[in-house]
């Protein structure tokens, strides 16, 4: 029997996130704390990143898949363009022990920049910025320069995380996907819309010719 409380169609979706930043800055541990469950270790050697996948039950009809990529020991090289394919977004991690780290987010940033945009457009992917390792240094923050920084380099938003106590983790994944999803709305939304548009104008011309001669 047809029950309608269970929809007939579930809309699947797949994302590529990356993670950057310098090593030892908590790439891999987020990503396990964050994934708990799958995490590949083939890809390794072949392609010079691991990556892991994280399913989502979104809404009764909406199922999300996150690939979530890490760079696996190559921070020191500038990524090659083919790792930034198709990704939709990005997070950007730094530790909040070593300055150092975080001086070098502009440069993942700029780099990111140069070689992705949203699949289809030319806007940047959505990014936002972790500062880790919250736990060894709880007053490391300053939330307003972090502010200004993030609106300065084009990040959407930070977090102070800390992959260690599981910390702010799953709020900046979650901040993450809603952003990506609205994204994709209106994606969709513009696409209608502009179908829409030329129906009525092929309708005007059509009526145009009618009304000729
Ligand atoms: P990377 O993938 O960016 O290179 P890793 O970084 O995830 O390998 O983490 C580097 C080191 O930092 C690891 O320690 C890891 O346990 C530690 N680390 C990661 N996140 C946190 C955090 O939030 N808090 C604290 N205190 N430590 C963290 P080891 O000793 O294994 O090198
Ligand atoms: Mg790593």
């Amino acid at each position: 029997m047809y029950d309608d409380a269970y929809p007939t169609e579930i809309r699947e979706y797949l994302y590529k996130i990356l993670v950057i930043g310098d090593v030892g800055t908590g790439k891999t541990s987020i990503i396990k704390r964050y994934v708990h469950n799958i995490f590949s270790m083939n890809y390794k050697s072949t392609i010079g990143v691991d990556f892991a996948l994280k399913v989502i039950q979104w809404s009764p009809d909406t199922v999300v898949r996150l690939q979530l990529w890490d760079i696996a020991g190559q921070e020191r090289a500038s990524m090659a363009r083919v790792y930034y394919k198709e990704a939709v977004a990005a997070l950007v991690v730094y530790d909040v022990t070593r300055p150092k780290t975080f001086e070098a987010v502009k440069r993942w940033k700029a780099d990111l920049d140069s070689k992705v945009t949203l699949p289809g457009t030319d806007e940047p992917i959505h990014t936002i910025l972790l500062a880790n390792k919250t736990d060894l240094q709880e007053n490391a923050l300053d939330a307003e320069e972090l502010d200004e920084f993030c609106e300065e380099h084009g990040f959407l938003k930070w977090f102070g995380t800390s992959a260690k106590d599981n910390k702010n983790i799953e709020d900046a994944t979650q901040f993450l996907l809603e952003k990506i999803l609205a994204s994709e709305e209106e994606r969709a939304q513009r696409q209608v819309d502009e179908s829409a548009m030329l129906d009525r104008v092929h309708l005007s011309q059509s009526k145009a010719k009618e009304g000729c001669c």
